[in-house]
């Protein structure tokens, strides 16, 4: 049986890889901001049309530090959503502040702008919202309430690179936005992520978060850690990014087909595409609501028949062990999200996915009902 999973990594040719990564074994020069890194820092300030884009190794310590770099009193609240990864939370939390849980809209699954000024108190100081599968959170208000109440604004863009909204990259909202480069993502460099964002001032914080906060070779200035891209990943990055546009494109037709064979279905229900949206076409999620089986069945009946579908994202976070007793856990107090958590499902989804595969993914779930 044709075993296939949520998501594939996007490869490039092996022969292109080594090509990039052969001056390596002349230099023998591997991590530590070397020229790929360099190269690859600048290729991506421009394709994200992004004044300063900062390279990590992974996107959770980007996240973590951009955070870090705001420099908020301990204690202080952020609010955010729950319908996420573990990291967005764990950011939060690692970095000794409150995550307060705003719910999610059931159009795009992103923030609900509306709930957001009645969990804003005087130890409030930061918004986090997720532009979760993709889909951009309503940046115009997300950026007024922040503005009106002097509140930063950090997007987790994680699965959000590529996408543009009326035209405008997803690297340029808010105060800052994270992007993960995983291997599961639309766009990956292995593991990896970067920061982006315009002010100038906080390039050097964010450079020494990453680099033990070395300056030059007697002078070290910030009490920093470790989380510098390799030369092997920015080399990944560089090849992928070559290819990108064509990767977007094969997975929109993946989801076009997904579309064309879904909608219209009682009981399923399909995320909406978002007005003045490009999207990277990240992830597919379905909803089952009152379909002839429920969403845990549904995933049981794919993976008996070796399709890996995934529950992202279930459990929310907000109902994670480790934040059973935090003050503000409880996915009662997120109601669309504890909804949606027990309900949706994401598709396989990956540029090399065939039509015949996605086919065959429907015509289980069609023939469940
Ligand atoms: N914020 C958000 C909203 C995020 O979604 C994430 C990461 C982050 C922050 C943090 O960014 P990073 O620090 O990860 O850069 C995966 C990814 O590990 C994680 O990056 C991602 N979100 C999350 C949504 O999904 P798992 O535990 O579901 O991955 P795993 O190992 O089960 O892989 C899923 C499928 O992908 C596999 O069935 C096959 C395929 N795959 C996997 C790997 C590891 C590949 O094709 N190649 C691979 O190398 O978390």
């Amino acid at each position: 049986m044709n075993q296939i999973l949520v998501s594939r990594s996007s490869m490039p040719d092996f022969d292109e890889y080594c090509e990039e990564i052969k001056k390596m074994w002349d230099t023998h020069w591997l991590t530590n901001m070397g020229e790929e890194h360099r190269k690859f820092q600048s290729d991506l300030e421009e394709f994200l049309d992004c004044r300063h884009v900062v390279l990590y190794t992974n996107g959770h310590l980007a996240l973590e530090n951009i955070i870090a770099a705001m420099q908020f009193e301990p204690g202080s609240e952020v609010i955010t959503t729950p319908f996420t990864f573990a990291s967005t939370t764990h950011a939060i939390v690692r970095n000794g502040l409150v995550p307060i849980f705003c719910d999610i809209n059931d159009r795009d699954y992103t923030i609900d702008v509306d709930k957001i000024e009645s969990l804003i108190t005087d130890r409030t100081v930061a918004i986090l919202p997720v532009h979760v599968y993709g889909n951009i959170c309503d940046v115009e208000r997300i950026r007024a309430i922040a503005d009106a109440h002097g509140l930063k604004v950090i997007y987790d863009a994680a699965h959000a690179f590529a996408v543009k909204y009326h035209g405008v990259s997803t690297a340029n909202f808010g105060d800052a936005s994270m992007f993960s480069f995983h291997a599961t993502k639309v766009f990956n460099t292995i593991e990896g992520g970067a920061v982006c964002f315009s002010n100038d001032e906080l390039v050097s914080t964010m450079n020494d978060m990453k680099n033990f906060g070395i300056r030059g070779p007697e002078s070290v200035v910030f009490v920093g850690g470790n989380a510098k891209m390799s030369e092997f990943q920015a080399a990944m990055g560089i090849c992928n990014l070559r290819h990108l546009e064509e990767e977007i494109a094969k997975r929109k037709k993946v989801v076009e087909r997904y579309r064309d064979r879904l909608t219209g279905i009682k009981g399923l229900k399909l995320c909406a595409e978002q007005a003045g949206v490009e999207s990277n076409y990240a992830y597919f999620p379905v909803v089952f609501d009152g379909y002839g089986m429920n969403r845990d069945e549904v995933f049981d009946r794919l993976a008996e028949n070796g399709i890996g579908a995934r529950k992202y994202f279930y459990p929310l976070t907000n109902s994670f062990e480790c934040y059973r007793d935090y003050p503000t856990a409880g996915s009662g107090k997120t109601p669309v999200a504890a909804y949606l958590a027990d309900r949706v499902l994401t598709l396989p989804l990956y540029a090399d996915l065939a039509l015949e595969d996605v086919d065959r993914i429907c015509d289980i779930i069609i023939k469940i009902k």
